[in-house]
């Protein structure tokens, strides 16, 4: 079985990228392509083969390649994006996704973004954003009830996406800021809270017994540390200033053939 990870380079456009809840910062594109580089081999030295999507420097968000879409045991599911703009990211991760899955797109008017599905098990938990809609929560509910997993929806507030709200960071532990999303929507899973003052701490990538993690929130990666977590930092400072996280920059799923 071999674990890959879909990847995309860093857009020269993205200091036109997206923006929700931040404010526009100067992005430093030659610092977030090096991010982006130490992102990757951290991925590989985790046992990951990196696949890379086509670069598409027209897109400004491109690299945030979670977004575009899902990728289950039985099949890939392709999201329509909440921002129009981010949708034609859509048909070239498509294309690298068909080698290893049976496609599914969301049809309008349904939305979905990404960063908007925490899977836990068969336990599909999906924010309604600004960028994820009723109508496409539906859609994915009736396709995946086929394979026996349960679609949640979540409100989330605050935030971009459910999980800059809450992510999984081991098997039964969950990181999450509670003033973004209720704890009491994830039943008796036990849970860290960020520390005070990082409030976009909840963003960790957990890849097998590992979870990646931002060098720039300190006093919640002890916490996670105390909770016997183990924590990889990655630098993504410069990434973060285009609101994205570790998890939006990689699509991990399991294949049995070769990459
Ligand atoms: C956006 O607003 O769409 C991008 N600037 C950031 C997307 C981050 N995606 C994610 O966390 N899944």
């Amino acid at each position: 079985m071999t674990l890959i990870a879909v990847t995309r380079a860093v857009s020269p456009t993205i200091v036109e990228c997206e923006l929700t809840n931040l404010a526009r910062e100067p992005i430093d594109v030659a610092n977030a392509v090096a991010e982006h580089a130490v992102y990757e081999e951290t991925l590989r030295s985790c046992g990951l083969t990196i696949v890379h999507a086509p670069a598409e420097p027209a897109l400004p968000d491109a690299v945030f390649v979670e977004d575009a879409a899902l990728v289950f045991a039985e099949t890939a599911v392709m999201t329509r994006p909440g921002a129009p703009v981010r949708r034609r990211e859509v048909e070239s991760m498509a294309k690298v996704l068909s080698a290893y899955r049976p496609l599914f797109a969301i049809q309008p008017p349904g939305t979905l973004d990404g960063g908007d599905v925490m899977a836990v098990g068969r336990k599909i938990y999906v924010g309604l954003s600004s960028r994820t809609n009723h109508e496409g929560i539906a859609q994915l509910d009736t396709h995946l009830s086929e394979w026996g997993y349960e679609v949640i929806p979540v409100p989330v507030t605050g935030c971009l996406h459910l999980k800059s709200a809450v992510t999984q960071v081991a098997d039964n532990l969950l990181l999450l800021n509670d003033r973004w999303v209720s704890p009491e929507c994830f039943g008796s899973m036990g849970m860290v809270t960020v520390a005070p003052g990082e409030p976009d701490a909840a963003n960790a990538l957990l890849i097998e017994a590992s979870v990646i993690y931002p060098t720039h929130h300190p006093a919640t990666a002890e916490r996670l540390d105390r909770a016997g977590v183990r924590v990889v930092p990655v630098p993504c400072g410069e990434l973060a200033k285009a609101e994205g996280g570790v998890t939006c920059c990689s699509v991990v799923f399991e294949t049995a053939g070769r990459p």
